[in-house]
This record gives C-alpha cells, structure tokens and sequence, in this order.
C-alpha cells in the first residue's frame, strides 16, 4: 500500500474529492497553506492500494489545472519578494507517493 500526498488548488479541490470517490479511492481532505504564496490550498491524502496508485494519480492529474495565482496580502508585506512577480503560475497537482508500513482501521 502507498499513501499518496496530492497538494492542489482549491478550486479544483471539489471535482478532484468527487472523482477519487467515485472511483472508489478514500481520500481525506486537508486545508493546507503554500509556502511561498501564502495562499490557501488543499492537501489529499489516499491510502492506495499498489496496483491503483497509478489510476488515482491519473484521475488527479486530470482535474487539476494549471492556473496563475494572485499571492496573499502576507506575501505581499513580506520584506524578501522584491523583484517577484505579481502573478505566479501554480499546479496543476504536486504529488507524493509514500510507502506504508502498516495499516489498520479499528
Ligand atoms: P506555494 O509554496 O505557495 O507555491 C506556489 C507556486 O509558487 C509554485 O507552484 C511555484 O510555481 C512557485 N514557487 C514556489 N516556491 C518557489 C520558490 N522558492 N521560488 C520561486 N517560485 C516558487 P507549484 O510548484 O505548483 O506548487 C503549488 C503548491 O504545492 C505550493 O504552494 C506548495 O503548497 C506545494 N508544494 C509544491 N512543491 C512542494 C514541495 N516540494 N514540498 C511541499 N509542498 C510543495
């Protein structure tokens, strides 16, 4: 089994959510924060069976969009962004797969 880590934009979120569970996957949906926009996104974890990871992986990288981005009023005050632009073209998905060395449900 892999847990797969999927970082995406929370405009996306919703279709990503729906189509991972329609597709049988379980996914949990964390409210995350990029480190660099300071701009809120979503963090999915999916426990996944080895054979589907790259089904699921598919699924993600189909509904979620590569769009540009507005940073937050925090970057906008942060003393280091001096030269960086307005706009910053972010995702569409960043994903990480991860082994797992046990799984229980009880
Ligand atoms: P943020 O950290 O807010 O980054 C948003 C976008 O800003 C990134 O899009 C990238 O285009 C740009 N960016 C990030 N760090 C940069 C830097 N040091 N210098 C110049 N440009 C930079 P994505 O690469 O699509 O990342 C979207 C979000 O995914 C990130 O939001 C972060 O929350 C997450 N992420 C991306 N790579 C990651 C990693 N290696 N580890 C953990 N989280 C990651």
């Amino acid at each position: 089994m892999k847990i797969i880590f999927a970082i995406i934009n929370n405009d996306d979120a919703p279709v990503v959510s729906n189509q991972l569970t329609r597709a049988g996957f379980t996914v949990t949906k964390m409210a995350s924060t990029g480190g660099f926009l300071m701009r809120g996104n979503s963090t999915f974890i999916a426990g996944v069976e080895d054979e589907r990871v790259d089904e699921a992986i598919a699924i993600i990288k189909d509904y979620s969009r590569r769009r540009s981005q507005v940073p937050s009023v925090d970057y906008a005050y942060r003393a280091d962004n001096m030269g960086i632009p307005s706009q910053i073209s972010v995702g569409g998905a960043t994903i990480f797969v991860v082994d797992v060395e046990r799984f229980e449900r009880a």
